[in-house]
């Protein structure tokens, strides 16, 4: 029999989390804490038509046990929302994480662009960033092999601008009709729907033999630039060469380049593949840890400017999207910062829903004849009418310039905002609305354009390998041993050997060891010869240092992370001025202990702890330090995942420090007779300058030989 509800009942919340007291609702927080919502906490609950609501808990029936009734019209108004909470999600670049900041410019580039943006030092433009993989979908982990996205908006004065690039200054292909087989073939097989946000499969690698232009993307793939330790950590690059156009009109090719400023770092693939499964949003934890703490991230804006006689007597074509023109060639020139300092309200208001299109330029900004960017150009307004479901996007808050407009577009979906008065359109008797400004507005530049219509593709994009020889010759040992051990595990995961055959045969014109390498790791039992070259490698392309990452480290261990597992009894005076030190290099500790309540220390004060062993391994630090006690290390040691803690930060490379106490663990992790420069002891506090010094080095690369992470 049911039971009556009473008044009191009813108005009581099911919700586990909400408690009514006094008639005001106040919020449980994660930490079991009550607050009260932040306004409106005596506000009614209303339908979407502003309706009060008296019952949210039960739909209205025949009776307690009864049929619900078609009449309710707020259960029906809030399923109907619920079912339609999704929008399509991007057809690439779905996993995204995006964050508000300024840009700020450095002088006054008014002799190249009359861009509004680039004419007064110290003036700042609001800019929101999204940073995204490629290939998975909107769940996938954050540490998949891929390109990032960095896709900056800048909400200038003469419009916004967006600059849609990547974390890789090149792409696969050189004409964007082949996007979609390109990215059909890198997404998930089909038939299957498998594997998610993984190159590593037939149809990717079969797509990839079958297109010798993506052979320098590849390389920069196959590197560590795919596994970034952090969206801060990584470059940006805008790819296409554009061009900057000054007040009289003149124009000056540009490439652009964002640097970081705590320096490059990615993380092993032995690392990447176990950080997925630890914490999948592990980019994503970053970035608002960061931002949230106030280290808010930052990066220098820098331009590459040449004229049509450097792009004239360069060795590669300047409009071809899988070449880069290096540094060493031609320096890049720091014009402005980009720092990031808040973090979205809504995800799906402005990460989501932020519509960014290459096309959107301000005066002064103007495109090449880029085979890739003319095609962007075209597709960025078609997917957002898709993605956002109709042409009004613009009048979402995120999407909306922060500057002036006016324009007589109106009606369409969701329209919020519709030209208001008489006319709504230009010329008019009336003296009303905008007027176009020959002075003021956007002027193409006037390039001169003449030809045959043809399906072609110049000469001058045929050199497919040099640059990838370039980029491989470009790496320390370690990158390159990185670059054969991913293309090893990729074609390991290709279960059509000709498919491997043909890849072997193209690094074949890139690096004769490298090819050998791979060929031998899979068990080729005979080498292909090498691969049609429409134009042989050149052999005379210098290294270019500023390609490796390991030669654009940081030089501190600024906003980086090291990670303390403690145990009961841990030196209390050790912990404190561990902590003190890698604080003072802006470091951040995490403390991981055997239980997250924490322990307590040996001078009886309880070190609360970030992490329980289990859910904390050191895939997710910088550095390692152990911090037990004699008492305690037996039975630590004993715990499966605190010998791995220590045994991954080795075969990663880490910089481990350890006090004496924590030697069993050492001995049972296996690693106790390979201790190096990296495994520092820590006896006393004056061991922990020397071990923090250290720690901006990063990785002990030179160990990875003797670790089956360097076998390949
Ligand atoms: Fe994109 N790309 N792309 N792309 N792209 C999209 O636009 C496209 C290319 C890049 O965080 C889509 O809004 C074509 C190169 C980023 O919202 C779509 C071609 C570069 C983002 C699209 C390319 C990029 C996108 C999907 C070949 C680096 C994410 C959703 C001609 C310079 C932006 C969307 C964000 C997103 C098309 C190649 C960067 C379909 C046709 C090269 C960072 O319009």
């Amino acid at each position: 029999m049911a039971k009556r509800l009473t008044k009191s009942t009813r108005s009581k919340t099911s919700d586990p989390h909400t408690v009514s007291i006094h008639d005001q609702h106040l919020h449980r927080g994660a930490g079991g804490e009550l607050h009260q919502f932040a306004e409106n906490r005596q506000d009614v609950l209303t339908t979407s038509q502003g309706g009060p609501v008296a019952d949210d808990q039960n739909t209205l029936r025949v009776g307690a046990r009864g049929s619900a009734l078609i009449e309710d019209f707020h259960f029906r108004e809030k399923i109907f929302h619920f079912d339609h909470e999704r929008i399509p999600e991007r057809v690439v670049h779905a996993r995204g994480y995006g964050a508000h900041g300024f840009f700020e410019t450095y002088e006054s580039l008014s002799d190249v662009t009359r861009a509004d943006i680039f004419q007064r030092a110290g003036e700042k433009t609001p800019v929101f960033v999204r940073f995204s993989t490629v290939a998975g979908n909107k769940g996938s982990a954050d540490l998949a092999r891929d390109v990032r996205g960095f896709a900056v908006k800048f909400y200038t004065k003469e419009g916004n601008w967006d600059l849609v690039g990547n974390n890789i200054p090149v792409f696969f292909i050189q004409d964007a009709i082949k996007f979609p087989d390109m990215v059909h073939a890198a997404k998930q097989e089909p038939d299957r729907a498998f594997p998610q946000a993984q190159t590593a499969h037939d149809n990717f690698w079969d797509f990839i033999s079958l297109t010798p232009e993506s052979m320098h993307m590849i390389m920069w793939i196959m590197s560590d630039r795919a596994i970034p330790r952090s969206f801060r950590f990584m470059e940006g690059f805008g790819v296409h060469t554009f061009r900057f156009v000054n007040a009289d009109d003149q124009s000056t090719f540009v490439k652009f380049h964002w640097k970081p400023k705590l320096g490059l770092q990615s993380v092993a693939w032995n690392e990447a593949v176990k950080i997925n499964g630890a914490d999948p949003d592990f980019h994503r934890r970053d970035l608002w840890q960061s931002i949230t703490s106030g280290n808010f991230p930052e990066w220098e804006l820098s331009v590459q400017l040449f004229d049509q006689d450097f792009a004239d007597s360069f060795d590669f074509d300047i409009l071809d999207p899988t070449k880069i023109i290096p540094e060493e060639i031609l320096p890049v020139r720091p014009v402005g910062r980009l720092v990031l300092d808040r973090m979205p309200d809504n995800f799906f208001a402005e990460t989501e829903q932020v519509a960014f299109m290459t096309q959107n330029v301000p005066p002064g900004i103007d495109f090449s004849n880029d085979p890739l960017l003319q095609g962007r150009n075209f597709s960025y307004l078609d997917t957002q009418l898709k993605r956002l479901g109709g042409p009004n996007f613009t009048h979402l808050p995120i999407n909306a310039p922060k500057c002036p407009f006016h324009h007589f577009q109106q009606d369409g979906h969701m329209a919020m905002r519709n030209p208001v008065g008489r006319t709504n359109y230009q010329p008019n008797s009336f003296g009303e609305g905008p007027r176009e400004s020959p002075a003021k507005g956007y002027r193409h530049f006037a390039a001169q354009e003449q030809g045959t219509k043809v399906r072609l593709r110049a000469e001058s994009f045929a050199d497919h390998y040099s640059q990838a020889r370039q980029f491989y010759i470009s790496q320390t040992g370690a990158e390159q041993r990185h670059i054969a051990m991913a293309l090893t595990f990729e074609l390991s995961k290709v279960e059509t050997p000709v498919i491997r055959e043909r890849m072997v045969a193209h690094l074949l014109n890139i690096d004769e060891t490298l090819a050998t390498t791979v060929a031998q790791k899979l068990g080729f039992r005979s080498m292909p010869g090498p691969a049609d070259a429409a134009i042989p490698t050149r052999q005379d392309l210098e290294a270019s240092p500023a390609l490796s990452i390991v030669e654009r480290g940081p030089k501190r261990f600024e906003g980086r992370k090291l990670g303390i597992f403690v145990s009961e009894g841990v030196d209390a005076k050790l912990l404190k001025a561990l902590t003190k030190a890698v604080t003072a290099e802006k470091g951040t500790v995490e403390i991981i202990a055997p239980k997250v309540g924490g322990v307590t220390a040996d001078d009886g004060n309880w070190i609360e702890a970030h992490h329980m062993i289990d859910g904390g391994p050191s895939v997710l630090f910088d550095a390692v330090a152990l911090l037990t006690s004699h008492q305690a290390i037996d039975d630590v040691a004993k715990e499966a995942t605190a010998r791995d803690f220590v045994a991954d930060a080795f075969q990663h490379c880490k910089f481990i420090g350890f006090d004496p106490s924590s030697q069993p663990l050492l001995d049972k992790a296996g690693i106790a007779a390979s201790l190096d420069e990296g495994t520092i002891q820590l006896s006393d506090p004056k061991d922990i300058s020397a071990f923090v010094g250290q720690l901006g080095k990063l990785r002990v690369w030179g160990r990875e030989p003797s670790v089956k992470l360097g076998k390949a």
